[in-house]
């Protein structure tokens, strides 16, 4: 694919799904040519392309971090604001400009709660590995599986029963961008806290069942086997350490 002429570029961390993977679901799911710049060869590719993105003296408004996706001369970052972009654009929201707020308004609470699954093995600083602050992870581990994890996962299992009880079969409406971002956060939740995702699973019936329609849709399915979708790894935002995962 010619790198000039392909209108979406996204920049992310070429070895992990992380954040990038919200993008990327939308991009896959739309079907739209896009490049994932950072996981093609240099001088064009390479997380050596996305670092001069990064400190380029070009755009006054740079990105502060990855994912970022570049769209002719617009260089835009922040998943949420990324997605916001790109749903009307790809045909992943609904049509009015309320739906797009409260699907933004959602996007946006995935956000926080991907921050705070990533600080349960990083509760300190991300300027230390995870066995440096063990003991740390252990105990905002505990209070998030205690407290946190099931105030999200209850916010979205009830915004879920709320729409079905209105005919509606997705978290705002019609499908949207957000409904593939609560997919890939379950998805990172069984594969990061697999006994205590197994126990909270009967508490968020409808949450799954919007997954695994998710997952079922023609072009996602066609994703996840293809070998653009890269495995979890303790390299990455969802990451399985036994000792943090108690029922
Ligand atoms: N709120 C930002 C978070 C971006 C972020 O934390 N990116 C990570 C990778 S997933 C990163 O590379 N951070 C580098 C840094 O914070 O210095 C978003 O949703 O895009």
């Amino acid at each position: 694919m010619n790198l000039m002429n392909t209108p979406y570029k996204l920049y992310y961390w070429p070895t992990i799904q992380g954040r990038g993977e919200f993008i990327r679901l939308a991009l896959e799911e739309s079907q739209v040519p896009y490049l994932d710049v950072a996981r093609l060869p240099a001088p064009e590719g390479g997380v050596a392309a996305l670092q001069r993105l990064l400190h380029s003296e070009e755009d006054a408004v740079r990105p502060f971090a990855p994912p970022f996706l570049k769209v002719g001369n617009l260089l835009l970052s922040q998943v949420a604001n990324v997605l916001h972009f790109l749903g009307p654009r790809l045909g992943l929201v609904p049509n009015d400009d309320e739906s797009r707020h409260l699907v933004l308004q959602l996007q946006l609470t995935i956000s926080d709660f991907i921050s705070e699954i990533h600080d349960t093995h990083h509760p300190i600083s991300t300027a230390l590995y995870y066995e440096e602050q063990k003991i740390e992870a252990k105990r905002r581990t505990t209070l998030f599986l205690q407290h946190r994890l099931p105030k999200f996962l209850g916010y979205f299992e009830g915004t879920l029963r709320r729409q079905l009880s209105l005919g509606a079969e997705y978290l705002v409406g019609g499908f949207s961008y957000v409904d593939l971002s609560l997919f890939q956060t379950l998805e990172g939740l069984a594969y990061a806290f697999p006994k205590v995702f197994e126990a909270a699973r009967h508490t968020i019936p409808l949450s799954l069942g919007l997954a695994a329609k998710i997952e079922a849709r023609p072009n996602i399915a066609a994703y996840l086997a293809s070998p653009r979708r890269l495995p979890m790894t303790e390299h990455d935002l969802f990451r399985q350490y036994p000792a943090l995962d108690l029922p």
